[in-house]
C-alpha cells in the first residue's frame, strides 16, 4: 500500500476521487516515527460538503428502490475485499494510527465481521403483521430508510467504526456522506474503495475529508441529511446532538468512557490483573472501552497491585510493526499532550504513582508519541485521575470496602460505557449486573470490545440514542411504517 502513501487522499463524491474545493492539504504522520509523512489528504471546506450531500441526495431514488437483498450482495463483496485485502489494510492502519499489528489485524477481522452482518441482514429486514380492532383489516409495518445519513467516524477504529457504521446505513437503503477522523484519512480511503470496489453505484457512498467545525456545521445544519451516526468526544457529541436537534435529525451518539473493573476477595486476582492491564495499555489506552479504573476490595489490594505492575512491565513499547512491541504509540502531539497533563496532574492530586510512564526513558521512544505504562494507586475516587477520561495507557487503582462500596465507586462518574467484575460468587455478579451503571456489562471479562451480531452503547454521557451493531444498528438507520389496509 506504498502507492497510497504518494499520491493525495483525496473525497470521494458522486462516484469520483476529487480534491477539496480549498485547494490545501494536511500532513498524515507515523506517530511511531513522527517525522515519516505517510501521506498528504485534502482539506475541505462546508462546500465540499454540499456536493457531498448533493450526490448523496441524487443517488437515494434508485438506491432506495434497490431491493434489500441485492443492497446486501453489494456490501457483503465489500467484507470479501476486506478480506482479501486484510494484511496490506492492518499495517497501514498500524502506520496511521500507531496501534500494534495484532491489534490492527483484529481490527480488521471485527471491520470484516460487522459489514458481513449487515450485509445478512439485507435478507432480514422484516417487519410485522398485527392484527386490527376492526373486523376486514390488515394491517402490517414495514422498514423504511430515512434518506441521505451522515456517519462521523473517530481517528482510534479508523476502519472497523466506519465499517460498522456505513454497511448497516446502506442495507438500509440510504446514501452516506462519511466524515472521517482528520488524523487516518487514508485508512478511511481504503474503507470506501472497498465497497467502491464492491460496486456501490455512484453517489451512494460519499467520503469529505477534513478538519473543523465548519465541516460539521455543513452537516448538521442540512436538512437532506436525515440522520447522524457519530462516535467521538462527549463535548462534541454534544454540540453535534444540540444543532442537529433543532431540526429534529436523528442523532446516535457513542461517546467516552471511564470503565472500571471491580475486583472481589474471591476472584481468580492473576485473571483479574491481566484484564486490567489488557484493558489498560491495550490500543495504548486509546479506545472507549478501554479500562481506566480498577476498584479493588481492601483484603486482596496488595497482591492485586503488586501482579498489575508486574503484568505492566511486559507492555513494550514501541513500532507497532515490530515484533515484540505490545504497545504503539499516542496518536499524534496533541493527544501525548493531553495525556501527560493528565499524568502530571495526577501526580499532584496526591495518588500514590506506583509506575510513571508518561516521559519513556528509552532513547529510541524518542522518535514518536510514546507513552508507557503507567499506573495510580490509592486514588480518591472522586479526583480528575478517577473522573475524566484520558484515553492514554494510565489506569487508577481505587480501594473499596467490599461490593456495595466498590459499585458506588464504579458508579459515581459522568460516563458509563462499560464495566466488568471479577468474581466466583453468582450472587455477586447478579448484583453487579443489576447495579453497574454502564451500557456493557462483564463477568470475568475485560471491559473491551463487542461482538458484531450484539448492541454496542453506553449510558449516561457515554451514549445517546439507539445502539450500533446487530440489529440495533437498522433501528437507527431506519423507520418504521405502518399500513392499513380495508378489504
Ligand atoms: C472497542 O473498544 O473495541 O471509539 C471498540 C471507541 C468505541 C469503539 C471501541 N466507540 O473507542
Amino acid at each position: 500500500m506504498t502507492a497510497t502513501a504518494t499520491i493525495p487522499v483525496l473525497n470521494y463524491i458522486g462516484g469520483a476521487w476529487v480534491s477539496s474545493s480549498s485547494g490545501q492539504t494536511t500532513e498524515d504522520r507515523n506517530p511511531a516515527q513522527s517525522d515519516e509523512i505517510i501521506g498528504q489528504a485534502t482539506a475541505s471546506t462546508a462546500e465540499d460538503v454540499r456536493r457531498a450531500i448533493d450526490a448523496a441526495d441524487a443517488a437515494y431514488r434508485e438506491w432506495r428502490a434497490t431491493p434489500p437483498p441485492q443492497r446486501g450482495d453489494i456490501v457483503r463483496k465489500a467484507a470479501d475485499l476486506m478480506e482479501r485485502r486484510r494484511d496490506d489494510l492492518a499495517r497501514l492502519l498500524t502506520q496511521e494510527e500507531g496501534k500494534v499489528l495484532a491489534e490492527s489485524l483484529a481490527e480488521v477481522d471485527r471491520a470484516i465481521a460487522n459489514v458481513r452482518f449487515a450485509a445478512a441482514q439485507g435478507t432480514r429486514l422484516t417487519g410485522e403483521t398485527i392484527p386490527s380492532a376492526q373486523r376486514r383489516t390488515f394491517i402490517y409495518t414495514v422498514r423504511e430508510p430515512l434518506g441521505v445519513v451522515a456517519c462521523v467516524t473517530p481517528w482510534n477504529f479508523p476502519i472497523a467504526i466506519p465499517a460498522w457504521k456505513i454497511a448497516p446505513a446502506l442495507v438500509a437503503g440510504n446514501t452516506v456522506i462519511f466524515k472521517p477522523a482528520s488524523l487516518t484519512p487514508l485508512c478511511a480511503a481504503q474503507v470506501v474503495q472497498c465497497f467502491v470496489d464492491a460496486g456501490l453505484p455512484n453517489g451512494v457512498l460519499n467520503m469529505v475529508l477534513g478538519a473543523g467545525e465548519s465541516l460539521s456545521r455543513a452537516i448538521t445544519s442540512d436538512d437532506r441529511v436525515k440522520a447522524i451516526s457519530f462516535t467521538g468526544s462527549s463535548a462534541v457529541g454534544r454540540r453535534l446532538y444540540t444543532q442537529a436537534a433543532e431540526r429534529l435529525c436523528k442523532v446516535q451518539l457513542e461517546m467516552g468512557g471511564k470503565n472500571a473493573v471491580i475486583v472481589m476477595d474471591d476472584a481468580d486476582l492473576e485473571k483479574a490483573a491481566e484484564s486490567v492491564a489488557t484493558g489498560a495499555f491495550g490500543a495504548t489506552g486509546q479506545r472507549c472501552t478501554a479500562t481506566s479504573r480498577a476498584v479493588v476490595v481492601r483484603s486482596v489490594l496488595e497482591e492485586f497491585t503488586g501482579l498489575l505492575a508486574d503484568k505492566a512491565e511486559t507492555w513494550r513499547a514501541g513500532n507497532g510493526l515490530e515484533t515484540g512491541v505490545r504497545m504503539g504509540p499516542i496518536v499524534d502531539e496533541t493527544q501525548l499532550r493531553k495525556v501527560r497533563a493528565k499524568i502530571d496532574e495526577g501526580k499532584r492530586s496526591g495518588a500514590k504513582v506506583l509506575r510513571d510512564g508518561g516521559i519513556p526513558s528509552r532513547r529510541d521512544l524518542r522518535a514518536g508519541y510514546f507513552v508507557e505504562p503507567t499506573i495510580f494507586s490509592d486514588v480518591d475516587p472522586r479526583a480528575p485521575l478517577a473522573q475524566e477520561e484520558i484515553f492514554g495507557p494510565v489506569v487508577s487503582v481505587i480501594p473499596a470496602d467490599d461490593l456495595g462500596s466498590a459499585l458506588a465507586a464504579a458508579n459515581a462518574v459522568g460516563y458509563g460505557l462499560s464495566s466488568s467484575i471479577y468474581t466466583n460468587d453468582l450472587r455477586t455478579a447478579f448484583r453487579y449486573a443489576e447495579e453497574s451503571q454502564a451500557g456493557m456489562l462483564h463477568v470475568n471479562i475485560p471491559t473491551l470490545g463487542g461482538e458484531a451480531q450484539v448492541p454496542f452503547g453506553g449510558v449516561k454521557d457515554s451514549g445517546f440514542g439507539d445502539r450500533e451493531c446487530g440489529t440495533a444498528a437498522f433501528d437507527f438507520f431506519s423507520e418504521q411504517r405502518v399500513v392499513y389496509v380495508g378489504y
